[in-house]
């Protein structure tokens, strides 16, 4: 009956969800792995910190309304690529291009997208380097491939981002002129820091204490 119908199709979105749940957590562990690596061997940590979110049903299905497409299980899935979400915050510039470089060399994950906001941002000022990856995630009788969309940017590129969102949500997307360019601004200062950032960073390194990237902790002297 009817009551029957809809437990299979809450069943069914589920199963749909969990695999998204593990997808995240396969990332979350590959970047835990990095994170504990780098912190044995540097003396800095170019992971700040780490967030994640399974988009809601209704904000996917208002994607796929958005997208113009079907709204069955089957297409989700193939045309929605961001269920997943996985936003790493790092110092610097560099080290936000480490971890996007690290994680596309593994062996399981397959770049399907790369954006690179920080070298062309967005006509309002959004930075931050965007992977869409695709990873097999093992179930007792198969293996399903999931996308996770995997968001890196600094702590500047960050805050901005999440001043920029509460503003854009507030007044729903038409901002007025002069906080447009008040945001836009404010973004290239953003930008500027990371540069000045990346540049006392570089002196600390040619001074030969912090570990970088590539560099062990103890051989620059
Ligand atoms: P939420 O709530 O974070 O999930 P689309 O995904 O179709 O909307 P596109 O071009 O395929 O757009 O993806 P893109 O440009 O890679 O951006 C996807 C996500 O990046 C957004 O997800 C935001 O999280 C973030 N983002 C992109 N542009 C901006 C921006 O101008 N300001 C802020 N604050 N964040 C941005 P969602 O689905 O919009 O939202």
């Amino acid at each position: 009956g009817v009551a029957q119908h809809v437990r299979d199709a809450q069943r069914e979105t589920a199963r749909f969800r969990m695999g998204y749940e593990f997808g995240i957590e396969e990332m979350l562990t590959k970047i835990r792995i990095l994170r504990s690596e780098f912190r044995q061997t540097h003396d800095h940590n170019p992971i700040e910190h780490v967030t994640s979110r399974l988009k809601s049903m209704d904000s996917i299905i208002d994607k796929a309304v958005r997208y113009g497409c079907a709204t069955d299980l089957p297409t989700i899935r193939e045309r929605i690529r961001d269920i997943a979400g996985i936003r790493i915050t790092c110092s610097f510039e560099s080290d936000a291009y480490w971890v996007a470089d690290m994680l596309s060399r593994q062996p399981d994950v397959e770049i399907v997208q790369r954006k690179d906001y920080v070298a062309a941002p967005k006509a309002n000022g959004y930075r931050s380097l965007h992977l869409i990856v695709r990873i097999p995630v093992f179930l007792s009788d198969r293996t399903e491939h999931v996308f996770v969309e995997v968001q890196i940017r600094t702590i500047a590129m960050d805050f901005w981002a999440s001043v920029e969102h509460k503003l854009s949500y507030k007044y729903r997307g038409a901002l007025p002129p002069h906080l447009r360019d008040e945001l836009l601004d404010a973004a290239a200062s953003a930008a500027e820091l990371d540069a000045r950032m990346g540049r006392l960073r570089d002196e600390v390194r040619d001074l030969g204490g912090d570990g970088t990237p590539g560099a062990p902790r103890g051989a620059a002297t």
